[in-house]
């Protein structure tokens, strides 16, 4: 019935800040390009290990006039991984508690990121060298509204350029920048990397650095892996500047999810030198997040906190692409207004103030375990809107949300 759907609308209304009008336009007309950088968690960027620096060249763009590195981003995701960070950036809807919203809700109907740009004359894309069927992506992508999957079928995969759970993400940069060539612009496209994944294998050529030495086999191969994926970056910087795709474009880059789990615990206290909390897991979902605009000469690192779900409309704003009306729980990032406060799918949670997780409210500065009533409107306000997010999934009510008028849809005229 309509009534959930004026109800999460309202709350989109009265809670969505303005965005940010300093930063409307800037990437205007430009080719967006989004990496999603697989399983990288940001304790690992600027850090070194061993005396070796794990991410080289994020490191040098967390300096870079033209990119802006948010460290206090967190991913938001759940049993749908990967997609699960797809689905929020796409949609800026939480996914679902229990299963894959990608499998669950696939035929949906969605008002995507890739829909908004599509009838901004963009082309839109996702190149991800894995089978097409994989998370149900072949039937979302088509919910999404993306005009081309370029999945393993339209790679190369040479001896030896396949680890892990598929093609290395190197040649994989490689041949999605030959794609992108030929792509009408401007293009939209998603670049889903893999090397960084579990179980972290590599062959011994692509090892730039030294494994950990710790009880957990898993976390010492991890920095090599993430030590490849940094490489892979920059490898895909150079394609796109030697094919000259790379002055128009605008590059976001965000971390999907964790990639070490609580189970190597005992592995990340003696890496971090602190015993891993509560606290301490909560703060470890935080993923690299790089805003990346050639030209742009303003670049800088900024602390606020934020989520997943903040992409799209931090995104949008840069393109200059209008999203006033549009159903989504996030916020522009650069907004004045954007509200320091990230709701992890888990119902955990994290504010400037505290920080809430295994059922304890904690000083958000110090990790002393502090006063439950500082951190009981915001589980009320957490459990609401992620509420509002499952009702909205859960009834496929975008069907009958008009996002150019803000309008409901009456049920009689979706038939067809
Ligand atoms: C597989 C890739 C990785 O296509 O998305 O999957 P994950 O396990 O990270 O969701
Ligand atoms: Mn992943």
């Amino acid at each position: 019935d309509g009534s959930e759907l004026v109800e999460a609308n309202n709350f989109v209304q009265a809670t969505q800040p303005q965005p940010s009008p300093k930063m409307t336009g800037v990437a205007e007309g430009r080719n967006l390009i989004v990496v999603t950088l697989e399983s990288l968690q940001s304790f690992v960027i600027g850090s070194e290990m061993k005396d070796q620096t794990v991410t080289p060249f994020l490191n040098s763009l967390t300096e870079d006039e033209d990119t802006i590195y948010f460290p206090n981003f967190y991913h938001q995701t759940g049993l749908g991984k990967t997609s699960d960070s797809e689905f929020l950036l796409e949609n800026s809807l939480y996914p679902l508690g229990g299963g894959a919203v990608f499998f669950t809700h696939g035929g949906n109907t969605y008002n995507s990121m890739a829909e908004s740009l599509g009838e901004e004359g963009y082309f839109t894309a996702v190149q991800h060298a894995n089978s097409k069927s994989f998370w149900n992506r072949d039937l979302m992508y088509q919910s999404l509204g993306i005009d081309k999957f370029y999945d393993v079928e339209s790679f190369t995969v040479e001896e030896g350029q396949a680890v892990n759970w598929g093609m290395k993400d190197i040649p994989f940069h490689e041949q999605s920048v030959a794609q992108m060539a030929e792509m009408q612009q401007p293009f939209y496209s998603r670049l889903l990397t893999l090397t960084n994944h579990f179980p972290f294998y590599l062959d011994e050529e692509d090892k730039f650095i030294t494994e950990y030495d710790s009880g957990s086999s898993t976390l010492n191969r991890y920095f090599q892996t993430a030590r490849y994926l940094d490489e892979s970056i920059k490898v895909l910087f150079d394609e796109l500047k030697e094919k000259g795709l790379y002055e128009n474009s605008v590059i976001v880059m965000y971390g999907d999810h964790y990639g070490i789990s609580e189970n190597h615990n005992g592995a990340m206290a003696q890496y971090l030198g602190k015993e891993v909390t509560p606290y301490e897991s909560a703060q470890l979902q935080r993923v690299p997040l790089f805003v990346h605009i050639p030209g742009y000469g303003e670049g800088h690192v900024d602390e606020e906190i934020g989520g997943q779900i903040d992409l799209r409309p931090t995104i949008l704003n840069l393109l200059g692409v209008d999203a006033e009306k549009d159903l989504q729980l996030g916020g522009d990032l650069f907004s004045e207004e954007h509200e320091e406060f990230v709701i992890f799918r888990d119902g955990r949670f994290v504010t400037e103030d505290v920080i809430y997780a295994g059922n304890i409210c904690y000083d958000a500065e110090t990790g002393e375990e502090t006063d439950s009533t500082l951190c009981e409107p915001y589980i009320d306000r957490a459990f609401e809107e992620l509420g509002y997010s499952d009702s909205v999934i859960n009834g496929d009510l975008l069907r009958f949300y008009n996002e150019k008028t803000g309008q409901l849809i009456e049920p009689e005229n979706t038939e067809e």
